[in-house]
């Protein structure tokens, strides 16, 4: 069922990810009218999954555990399937840096709350540090492909991935916050400075399990707000979805030229 799978794609809600994989049916004119992609998953709350030919789609939730637990079934799945040339990118949002609202961010490196590119975890009561590397090349071609498509801003940046919504990721309107505006302003200041363009919480641990398993991996997060001006998301459901789909959109132009090349090539 799953050995012809090519692209894997993953992103945070189940819905999003639902509409990623109708939105590559369309794009791939994979679309039957009458059929719908069944959630594969839909058995578990954990997490969704679909399958549009060689693409598939699933959802992690949010935060390093949530995706972890994903990926190590989606890896256990990729190898007992016997795919090959399996390429997966995370397709997200982020909070950004000096970047404004609507940029997509393709991650050159993912690095934690200390600007370290780098996943710490504890295994058996040790703190295992694990190497984080993605695939350059990718996220070269991914940067190409949004300018073929030149409909809006990406860059290639440092990715800060946190384990908090509000406090990991210095923001004053949480429940609670021990530390001044001008704390904030530093501490963003410092990720600017070591290169980082946006934050969102899953990366590290994304970037160091696709490396341990030889997956070909990008992460390509749109940027909602630019996190220098303000913590909160004001931005209409509207503009907000058009931010949502400029990802899909680059991720799905790239799936299809991959494909449209490959057959060239048979
Ligand atoms: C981006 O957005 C989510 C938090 O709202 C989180 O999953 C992430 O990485
Ligand atoms: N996701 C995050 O993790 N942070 C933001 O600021 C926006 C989306």
């Amino acid at each position: 069922m799953f050995g012809d799978v090519k692209f894997v794609c993953v992103g945070g809600s189940p819905w999003r990810m639902k509409v990623f994989a109708e939105y590559i049916a369309t794009e791939l004119c994979m679309e039957d009218p009458k059929s719908e992609y069944p959630n594969i998953c839909a058995g578990t709350d954990r997490y969704a999954m679909y399958k549009v030919g060689p693409v598939l789609s699933v959802s992690h939730g949010i935060g390093i555990p949530s995706i972890a637990v994903m990926l190590h079934e989606l890896i256990k799945l990729i190898h007992h399937a016997h795919c090959t040339d399996v390429t997966i990118m995370r397709i997200g949002t982020s909070g950004g840096i000096g970047v404004e609202p609507g940029t997509v961010v393709v991650t050159k490196q993912a690095v934690d709350g200390t600007f370290q590119p780098r996943f710490e975890q504890v295994i058996l009561g040790k703190t295992v540090v694990r190497d984080i590397d993605l695939d350059q090349s990718l996220a070269k071609e991914l940067l190409k492909c949004s300018k073929e498509l030149n409909q809006f801003e990406t860059v290639i940046g440092n990715t800060m991935c946190t384990m908090d919504f509000y406090e990991g990721q210095a923001r004053l309107d949480g429940a609670f916050c021990f530390y001044t505006e001008k704390d904030k302003q530093d501490y963003l200041m410092k990720a600017s400075k070591a290169g980082v363009c946006n934050i969102e919480m899953e990366s590290t641990v994304f970037a160091a399990m696709c490396k341990l398993s030889g997956l070909r991996a990008a992460v390509v997060c749109v940027a909602l707000l630019d996190r220098l001006k303000g913590d909160q998301i004001s931005c209409s459901h509207e503009v907000l979805q058009g931010y949502e789909q400029r990802v899909q959109k680059l991720v799905g132009y790239y799936i299809k030229q991959q494909l449209k090349a490959k057959a060239g090539s048979t």
